[in-house]
């Protein structure tokens, strides 16, 4: 198959969207964030950015290449991210690939902002599903991803490097040159890539740097990636709003996830 990622607008049906997204493994819906949106996360993020350790010596030996800040605990950290993490275009693929295998509902399984600097190398593709091991690939859909462009995302400056169709791929199949293509979309675009999906952060050979929020979801009965549970102190659970905690992984899954709310 060619490696070109289907891109859609927000006016398309959400039937077309589901269909490109298990077709292709990945898919890009423009114009889903707001300047004023990405400005605000900008400024709410900002303290975190600038804290960001950013490792200059890159080992490529490490999963995650250096000339790259990251920040996690977006769910305490932003107001902006309270609200992409349940965007309708986010929640309609998620109840469309996620409820089947979890019909009480699924969570957030990773929030980080990454802004991937000039000199960064390319990220070692991998499938977000791989902690997965249990399950032999192609696995079941556990995990849905997304990746919100703050900045423009250039095949120079890093956008993320997809591997479409490889969703049905079996363990032992690396992808050609010519499988890899570049999730290069302008700046309040949303791509999504299904847990399956081979991809990794791209090279940045620019100038500027590449700012994308990826927030995933993984099946409610499964451990999420990033721990909510510490990421989210109390005082910060407490003001969330209901649909929000959900999310967020604090809902009981069935018999899963009890707790005594009398200990403080
Ligand atoms: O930064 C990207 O484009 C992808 C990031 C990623 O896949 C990861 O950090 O695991």
């Amino acid at each position: 198959m060619s490696a070109t990622i289907p891109t859609l607008s927000r006016g398309d049906s959400p039937e077309a969207k589901s269909a490109a997204l298990q077709q292709a493994g990945c898919m890009v819906i423009r114009d889903v964030a707001n300047k004023s949106q990405r400005d605000s996360l900008v400024a709410e993020l900002q303290e975190h950015m600038d804290n960001a350790k950013v490792r200059l010596d890159d080992d490529p030996l490490e999963f995650y290449p250096g000339h790259t800040q990251r920040v996690s605990g977006l769910v305490s950290r932003s107001e902006t991210v309270r609200e992409m993490m349940l965007h309708e275009e986010a929640i309609s693929m998620c109840d469309h690939f996620l409820l089947p295998n979890s019909e009480f509902g699924y969570q957030l399984h990773v929030s980080a902002a990454l802004n991937i600097g000039p000199g960064a190398r390319a990220q070692v593709l991998h499938r977000e599903e791989d902690s997965f091991t249990y399950f032999a690939e192609p696995r079941p859909n556990i995990i849905l991803a997304t990746m919100w462009a703050i900045s423009d995302f250039r095949e120079n400056n890093g956008a993320t490097l997809v591997v479409p169709g490889s969703h049905t791929w079996p363990a032992d199949r690396s992808p050609e040159p010519d499988e890899i293509t570049s999730a290069e979309m302008p700046a309040g675009s949303l791509f999504f890539w299904l847990g399956g999906t081979l991809h990794g952060g791209g090279a940045n050979t620019s100038s500027d740097w590449r700012y994308g929020v990826i927030l995933t979801y993984s099946l409610g009965w499964v451990r999420q990636e990033e721990n909510q549970y510490l990421n989210v102190p109390k005082q910060v659970l407490d003001n969330l709003t209901p649909e929000q905690r959900s999310i967020a992984g604090f809902d009981m899954y069935r018999a899963l996830g009890f707790y005594d709310p009398r200990i403080k």
